[in-house]
């Protein structure tokens, strides 16, 4: 990686999605903030500019930081990365081009468990149907039927065990739901039974929770094999990264139509607090790189290097 060296040079930042006042407020006068929204709007980025742009903060995963994009800055270093997935940003580009790139881990861990949990018992438990149930008024006249799913008869196979999973995985615990797991090896520090083979995991729990990465190692991983495997009560909670529905934000009218099936937007980690620690990381990982210092999240592919 080419260093951030410090210095009283001004550091130019390319900031490329929308307006976030903790992104647009988080920098001192050292730094030039140069702001486009849209990836349609970074046509208008004159080559000048583009020649100054050290550093780069992608804050929102619909705009993106393809090899195109980023072979636009020769002089880039860095780009910090909102969301814990990243497969909107080509990091095997900027590995061979010594471009740092960063994401936001940890900080949307819980946020994103406790909708995974949530979408699990709201599923088995019917909570939308109820609801629209109470609203439409039939519940003065009749009790809601008896809800054909539980926790308490289920057993969890979790696809993806890593920090999120794990996360999931300790509320099932704390629930008393079993919990095995399937991913490419056994994961450190958990005693959860490990499954190499899906499809063998499919047919020995009735419960899919998936949390996996985005991009082509697991796309239509949970594929009409493990669905037959699962079996005719099998329920699948998708919360993995990469896009939840195939073309978000248009999600099939197949789906739409399943009343049995619960839907939500892509809001994992959407809510304030988890998406204000989000900036901040964006934030700090531009600050540590540019005053010197290791980067606080770098992703896989291009780790820290003592600075
Ligand atoms: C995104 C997410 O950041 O962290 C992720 O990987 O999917 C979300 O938190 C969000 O969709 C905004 O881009």
């Amino acid at each position: 990686m080419a260093s951030g060296t410090i210095s009283s040079e001004k550091i130019d930042l390319l900031v490329h999605g929308p307006n976030k006042p903790i992104v647009d407020s988080g920098f001192s006068d050292q730094f030039v903030l140069h702001h486009f929204e849209t990836t349609h709007d970074l046509e208008r980025l004159t080559a000048e500019v583009a020649a100054k742009v050290r550093g780069m903060a992608v804050t929102y995963n619909t705009v993106r930081g393809d090899a195109r994009t980023l072979a636009r800055f020769p002089r880039l270093e860095i780009v910090s990365s909102f969301g814990v997935g990243y497969d909107h940003i080509d990091a095997a580009y900027a590995r061979d081009h010594n471009i740092m790139v960063t994401n936001t881990p940890d900080v949307l861990t819980e946020e994103v468990a406790d909708i995974a949990m949530g979408l699990l018992i709201a599923t088995l438990r019917e909570f939308i149907k109820a609801d629209r149930y109470l609203r439409s008024g039939l519940w003065q006249t009749q009790q809601f039927p008896l809800s054909v799913g539980s926790l308490r008869d289920r057993k969890v196979g979790m696809i993806g065990m890593g920090r999120i999973g794990q996360a999931i995985a300790r509320r099932l615990n704390a629930s008393n739901v079993p919990v095995v797991y399937h991913s490419r090896k056994p994961a450190d520090g958990v005693s959860y039974k490990h499954y190499p083979d899906l499809i063998e995991m499919a047919k020995a729990v009735d419960t899919l929770v998936v949390i996996v990465p985005g991009g082509t190692g697991t796309t239509k991983m949970v594929n009409a094999d493990v669905m037959k495997a699962l079996g005719p009560r099998g329920v699948i909670i998708n919360v993995a990264r990469g896009n939840v529905f195939e073309k978000e934000p248009n999600v099939p009218d197949e789906l739409k139509a399943m009343q049995n099936v619960v839907l939500l937007p892509h809001i994992g980690s959407a809510s304030v607090v988890t998406r204000n620690a989000m900036d901040q990381l964006v934030v700090d990982n531009l600050k540590a790189w540019f005053a010197g210092k290791p980067p606080l999240t770098p992703v896989a592919e291009t780790p820290a290097k003592a600075r």
